[in-house]
């Protein structure tokens, strides 16, 4: 342990259900397509785009990163809202270490295995609540949760949250990722009810 605990705002509030969600204590697995079964050994993750240098970190690497703890609420667009999680992973801050990213760099699409991919601003992208997760409720993630390392965005609906990520492309230009170009919302903020475009 001894890892810093980010307590994400969300949690703060004195009413913690978004609009048009309902909770639940159990935690749904939602995903286009079937459920991938990575290997840690053999997985890699791939910073592109606008950075000096592509970087390409195994999963030996990824686990020398400094860890941080957050905990979280889930909402997903599909109205069900998981409260009270514990991620351990690496913050997406730690990835300014690891690569130099081009001051003309405003967004990111980050993709995961199965074609499976999610744009964010870089101000969404960079928050303090945002990370590289490892870990849920101090186990490791499951194969139908992400394993080895999924994206977590607390503020963001759960769409966001990527699993399986195995790259992050940093961009000039936004460019819809998966369901942002089925319809989806391009930033779904649950607070809003940013479920989809009009
Ligand atoms: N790689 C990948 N990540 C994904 C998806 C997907 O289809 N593929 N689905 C997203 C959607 S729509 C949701 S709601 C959450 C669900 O995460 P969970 O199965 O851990 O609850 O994963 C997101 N991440
Ligand atoms: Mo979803």
């Amino acid at each position: 342990m001894g890892e810093e605990l980010i307590r994400s705002p969300d949690t703060l509030r004195a009413n913690r259900l978004p609009p048009g969600q309902r909770l639940t204590s159990k935690w749904p697995v939602l995903q286009h397509g079937a459920t991938h079964t990575l290997i840690a050994e053999t997985w890699t993750l791939t910073l592109r785009g606008l950075v000096d240098t592509e970087r390409i970190l195994t999963f030996e690497e990824f686990l020398t990163l400094p860890r941080v703890r957050v905990f979280s609420d889930i909402h997903c667009v599909t109205r069900w809202s998981r409260m009270d999680n514990l991620w351990e992973g690496v913050s997406t801050k730690v990835l300014r270490t690891l690569v130099r990213i081009d001051p003309r760099a405003q967004f990111v699409l980050v993709c995961g295995a199965g074609g499976f991919s999610t744009n964010l601003r870089l101000d969404d992208f960079w928050q303090d609540d945002v990370l590289l997760a490892l870990k849920h409720d101090n186990e490791p993630l499951t194969p139908a949760h992400g394993y080895p390392v999924r994206l977590v965005v607390p503020r963001l609906y759960f769409w966001k949250s990527a699993k399986w990520i195995q790259t992050i492309e940093f961009r000039a230009q936004d460019q819809p990722g998966f369901w942002e170009s089925y319809g989806y919302h391009n930033r779904g903020d649950p607070w809003k009810e940013e479920r989809f475009s009009s």
